[in-house]
């Protein structure tokens, strides 16, 4: 039984007086007016949109606490192993229309927003994205949180309550321009401060001898902080899909100042300097660092990551020690599951509150470490392994620098006596990194100091085992790495970007049952044959289509035509994933058509070439990339001769939502990272399972579409990951074009696409310096790969409409509920809890 201090004769009236769930149209209703009234403070005669969405979210959100209240009380009474997903971001995207569909409302709810003068579809607009995080990763963490409830399990995430998140893209002049995005304006009806959840996190100071107990010789290190601050707790909570499910939690924090005044400096007349030391605390959780696969290695970074860590720990063990169990049953009821390197931290962290704090021995506790934590690794790419200079470690966190040398000294003796005499295996396999400055490798420490480590697709997770980790399988043999490919929310990427896809489904399937086991989906190929099936089909896709273009004309000005064939490529702007050589295509296309007569141009299919991401704002190169393609918008657009059959569009400040628009409008999606570099991709997996076909290499996560839906429905090219090598010596010195790609540099060159001095440093990357992501190598068979889809697509369109159903048929593979049933079974240990 759960505590509380509440008599049990007083326990009537709150029985009694409970708050009802939402049923009925007439309670929400109730619900809405009275937070205009009361929460809002305003009435019928001045409620706008902005006020609607605000109530209709909290009366929403009120309905969720209701159950998440029921959920943690079922999770605390029955006392099951709890995971802790320890992620950096969380790329959230809309709350309201999510919970409204996992719920079940969404439709009665509609209704009533309309019989009380609004239009749903206007609220939704209203309501800002939850934008703290970067891309892939965040996302990712997103989708399994939806997954985690879903399928009940007792699952938690940690984070950062950001207050600026991704920065917002304006594109000037064809140049990207950062904003601030600071999502909190309106306030948020979605989280719920916790007061009274506060803990202190130190920072800087001094280790100190102290003794044992008091008294005692013998002596113990303990870390004395030098400065202190706050951590204060959101909720948010997460709904799992289906009327009766789990309500789950995300918990983000927040620094805060600590109430602790320097007096001293306050009687010297430092009133204002004592103040605003105090202020300062409040810029750790200001700002996402909007680096993409690349580590900066800022010293603030490294604090957000203690102060991240460092309250969560306290919270996981402060929760732990309800239970009264003895230490070593920790890890039988904690789970910490590392989102990459960023919490790194958690393993010298738990380290010193066992030792330094609680007692216990060394060896006892770090097996408790390395039986609670596991790594997942989503990068192999040199540049992004996050390190930090041993000089700022020693500053933050001096007892923990300690404790990460006790723990690479204890390691490095076994390794010695396995491999005795093996110097170049030591150096590789150590946490230190003997550089100038020398530096921690966090993904060494995160290897060393947990269970198991997976990557992120099947290609990817082979890979880190013969790249970063060689070294580390020889030490702890393969069988402690493994994969888990993975997979994203039906409920949001399906049901919630897509409804009338999803309404077509369910129509055929007898119901919605799929969206929580998608493996059902297999049953649509039964439809192959049938027209009617197929021409709705068709149907919803134009319908998209023509959603996307109204989303196109009012962001950019350009109207494109929904009977082209619509070729994607959205994620973050990156050298690794190619966006440049998709442009080179686009220019060679367009070149092609300038040099055919009127009469030829009509047998090429027309296209529109769309594109959206964000360039970190200190990557030059990808900023290039951007202004290319708004420069080659602007000549192929505004040219009568050719625009009937090509134009291209750059779309500004690709976010969740806006994502939740494009991917459902489709034809082909590109996929076009060099191969071995993209550790899975996602938005692959979202492309196809919105009904589009895919161009792409064979990398990250698309070997495993191409094996689930066949390779014939996928337009594969280019040079494999595993020859990738080669191919990149062969032209270290000497790059040689093919005369496609001459020809296109030849058009740039010659300012066609506005002054060439711009796009220099990009052509000049690969024919002068060595073109480290084989473009020039890839460019022919990419464009053999476009010529196929054209034919495909203008041929017989049945063909084209039965590779889209087939592939839709065979994705329930990449549901993340599939995902998160690997990571339980495989590195928790965990079952679902029984409703
Ligand atoms: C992405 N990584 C991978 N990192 O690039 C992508 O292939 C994969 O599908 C996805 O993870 C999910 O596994 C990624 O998004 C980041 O954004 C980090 C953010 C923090 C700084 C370092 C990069």
């Amino acid at each position: 039984s759960i505590e509380s201090q509440i008599p049990l004769e007083s326990r009537e009236i709150w029985k009694k007086f409970a708050r009802k769930d939402i049923k009925t149209k007439e309670d929400f209703e109730k619900d809405f007016v009275n937070h205009v009234e009361t929460s809002l403070a305003r009435s019928m005669y001045n409620c706008d949109n902005l006020a609607a969405y605000q109530a209709s979210s909290l009366a929403i959100r009120d309905k969720l606490i209701i159950k998440w209240n029921q959920t943690q009380q079922t999770q605390t009474m029955l006392d099951q192993k709890r995971v802790y997903y320890m992620s950096f971001e969380f790329l959230m995207g809309r709350a309201m229309d999510n919970a409204m569909i996992n719920t079940g409302l969404r439709t009665p709810i509609k209704e009533s927003v309309s019989e009380l003068g609004f239009s749903l579809e206007d609220l939704i607009e209203e309501e800002p994205d939850i934008s703290i995080g970067n891309g892939g990763l965040g996302r990712l963490a997103a989708c399994y949180l939806d997954s985690f409830a879903t399928l009940n399990y007792a699952a938690w995430g940690y984070g950062i309550r950001y207050e600026y998140g991704i920065f917002s893209q304006k594109i000037v002049n064809g140049y990207q321009v950062e904003y601030p995005d600071y999502w909190l304006t309106y306030s948020n009806p979605w989280e719920i401060v916790r007061t009274e959840i506060q803990y202190p996190v130190d920072f800087y100071g001094y280790v100190e001898e102290v003794p044992v107990y008091e008294g005692a010789t013998e002596k113990k290190k303990v870390w004395v902080g030098g400065e202190r601050v706050l951590a204060l707790a959101y909720d948010f909570p997460v709904p799992g899909y289906g009327a009766d499910a789990n309500v789950n939690n995300l918990r983000l924090w927040s620094a805060r100042p600590t109430h602790e005044f320097d007096f001293a400096k306050f009687n010297s007349g430092e009133y204002q300097n004592s103040v605003e030391a105090q202020q300062r605390a409040e810029s750790i959780t200001a700002v996402l660092y909007p680096n993409d696969n690349f580590d900066a290695g800022k010293e603030l970074r490294l604090k957000q990551q203690y102060f991240w860590v460092a309250a969560s720990l306290h919270d996981i063990i402060r929760r732990f020690k309800k239970s009264k169990r003895p230490w070593r049953e920790f890890p039988d009821q904690v789970a910490i599951q590392l989102n990459d390197t960023h919490p790194t931290l958690c393993i010298p962290e738990l380290q010193r509150v066992l030792v330094d704090l609680e007692g216990l021995s060394w060896d006892e506790a770090w097996k408790i470490v390395v039986r609670t934590v596991g790594y997942t690794n989503h990068t192999v790419m040199q540049e992004a392994l996050e390190k930090w200079p041993l000089t700022i470690f020693q500053k933050l966190l001096p007892r923990h620098l300690e404790i990460i040398y006790d723990i690479n000294f204890y390691f490095l003796q076994s390794v010695s006596k396995k491999f005795p005499g093996d110097n170049n295996l030591m150096t590789s396999v150590s946490i230190i990194e003997e550089s100038n400055p020398k530096q921690v490798k966090m993904a060494n420490l995160a290897v060393i100091g947990s269970h198991y480590v997976n990557g992120v697709a099947a290609l990817h997770s082979d890979l880190i085992k013969l790249t970063i980790f060689k070294d580390l399988v020889k030490v702890f043999g393969g069988d402690k790495f493994g994969n888990v490919t993975n997979g994203i929310t039906p409920r949001r990427w399906l049901k919630q970007a897509n409804p009338k896809l999803a309404e077509l489904i369910s129509s055929k399937l007898g119901g919605d049952e799929y969206l929580s086991d998608l493996n059902l989906l297999k049953n649509l190929e039964k439809y192959l044959e049938d027209k009617e099936f197929k021409s709705k089909w068709q149907e919803v896709k134009t319908f998209n289509k023509t959603r996307l273009s109204k989303l196109v004309k009012d962001l950019t000005g350009y109207e494109i035509d929904p009977t082209f064939l619509f070729d994607i490529q959205v994620k973050r702007i990156h050298e690794y994933k190619r966006q440049q050589m998709n442009i080179f295509g686009v220019i060679y296309r367009y070149l092609q058509l300038k040099s055919c007569s009127p009469e030829e141009r009509k047998k090429f299919q027309p296209k529109v070439s769309i594109f959206a991401g964000k360039a970190a704002p200190g990557y030059y190169m990808a900023k290039r990339i951007i202004k290319l393609i708004n420069n080659v918008s602007q000549v192929l657009n505004n040219d009568p001769e050719t625009r009937e059959y090509l134009q291209c569009v750059f779309i500004p400040d690709y976010n969740v939502s806006k994502a939740e628009i494009i991917i459902p409008a489709s034809d082909i999606s590109e996929h076009i990272s060099t191969a071995g570099t993209e550790a899975s991709g996602t938005s692959n997996m979202k492309f196809v399972l919105n009904a589009g076909l895919l161009i792409g290499t064979l990398d990250g996560a698309t070997v495993e579409i191409a094996r689930e839906i066949g390779e014939e429905n996928v337009f594969l090219f280019g040079h494999l990951s595993e020859n990738v090598d080669k191919v990149r010596a062969s032209h270290l010195f000497d790059v040689k074009l093919p005369s496609s790609l001459e020809t296109v540099f030849q058009a740039i060159d010659g300012d066609v696409f506005g002054d060439s001095h711009e796009f220099k440093p990009l052509l000049d990357s690969i024919r002068h310096h060595s073109d480290f992501y084989i473009v020039s190598d890839d460019f022919n068979s990419y464009l053999e790969a476009q010529r196929l889809i054209d034919e495909t697509f203008k041929g017989d369109h049945d063909i084209w409409i039965r590779k889209c159903i087939t592939s839709v048929a065979n994705m329930g593979f990449f549901s993340s509920d599939r995902a998160v049933e690997e990571y339980a079974e495989m590195i928790w240990n965990i079952e679902p809890l029984s409703k």
